[in-house]
């Protein structure tokens, strides 16, 4: 198998097993060295917690960067998710279009609303700075309401194939090249994933779980990038990272007091059997 040298630029928050606390050991898990950009540093993650603390480290990052440059370091594969502000999306851009090797793998997850909101830190300016990283990955990992502030359609729970087709033609338009929506649901049983790739549309259907939990789009991003740096084409790699999502769900359920995230390390195995089928 190749060993594969990937970057993930994301915060660190220290509780909430969310963005690094996820990608990190599920990249190291799919057998690939992980190097990491910490974008910000948060005591836990927004989504629930109050008071959270937050260190924007911006300013940090051209350092790192131009060290890189000088050390000649490259990478097999470029993976961002959470951003720390609008200045950061710029030099994130420069890192997209100048640190990969040849065929360098770029995958932006937008990692900025769920449930038709926002997260708290993040306004429509950010959401417009993020359509700038549009044309500069291969794949964008949107969840429906990240592809509706990018795409500029209205957020709606209860809808057809003709308003996702909407939401993909106008994300086309911003230069994705690739798109994979996650959390797609045309019935009351089933959702899924949809991969859209210059106008084909290819789907992966599994079970719907009643309820989520927090930083599960950080878990899907993370496996179906481990996934595809192991060879697996894009669809495939999307069905095993939602297999794996479903069973830390599922391993969750039931536990009240682990309300802010996915007990994902118990579902290790199961990511392991997936990529070796
Ligand atoms: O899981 C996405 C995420 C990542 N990082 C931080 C967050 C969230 C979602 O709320 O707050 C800091």
């Amino acid at each position: 198998m190749a060993y594969k040298k990937v970057l993930t630029i994301q915060d660190i928050s220290c509780v909430g097993q969310c963005s690094l606390t996820v990608a990190l050991p599920i990249l190291s898990a799919c057998g690939h060295e992980t190097c990491i950009l910490p974008s910000a540093v948060l005591s836990t993650h927004t989504g629930g917690f109050s008071g959270f603390t937050f260190r924007d480290l911006t300013d940090d990052m051209p350092a790192i960067v131009e060290h890189w440059k000088k050390e000649k370091i490259s990478f097999d594969a470029i993976y961002t998710g959470y951003l720390g502000s609008i200045k950061q999306v710029g030099i994130v851009k420069d890192i997209l279009n100048t640190m990969g090797k040849e065929k360098c793998v770029k995958v932006v997850d937008p990692a900025f609303a769920d449930h038709g909101k926002l997260y708290s830190i993040f306004d429509m300016d950010y959401v417009n700075a993020m359509k700038t990283l549009c044309p500069c990955c291969d794949i964008l990992v949107p969840n429906l309401s990240e592809a509706c502030f990018l795409s500029g359609v209205e957020y709606k729970e209860d809808y057809d194939e003709q308003y996702i087709l909407q939401i993909l033609i106008r994300l086309s338009a911003l230069g994705c090249k690739t798109i994979l929506m996650t959390g797609i649901s045309f019935n009351k049983e089933k959702t899924g994933i949809l991969l859209y790739d210059n106008g084909k549309i290819q789907r992966y259907e599994h079970e719907k779980m009643p309820k989520g939990a927090h930083g599960t789009g950080d878990i899907y991003a993370s496996a179906f990038v481990g996934a595809l740096l192991r060879g697996k084409k894009p669809l495939k790699a999307g069905s095993i990272a939602a297999d794996f999502t479903v069973q830390c769900i599922k391993n969750t359920q039931g536990d009240k007091k682990h309300w802010y995230g996915a007990k994902f390390e118990t579902a290790l195995p199961t990511l392991m059997q997936l990529l070796d089928k």
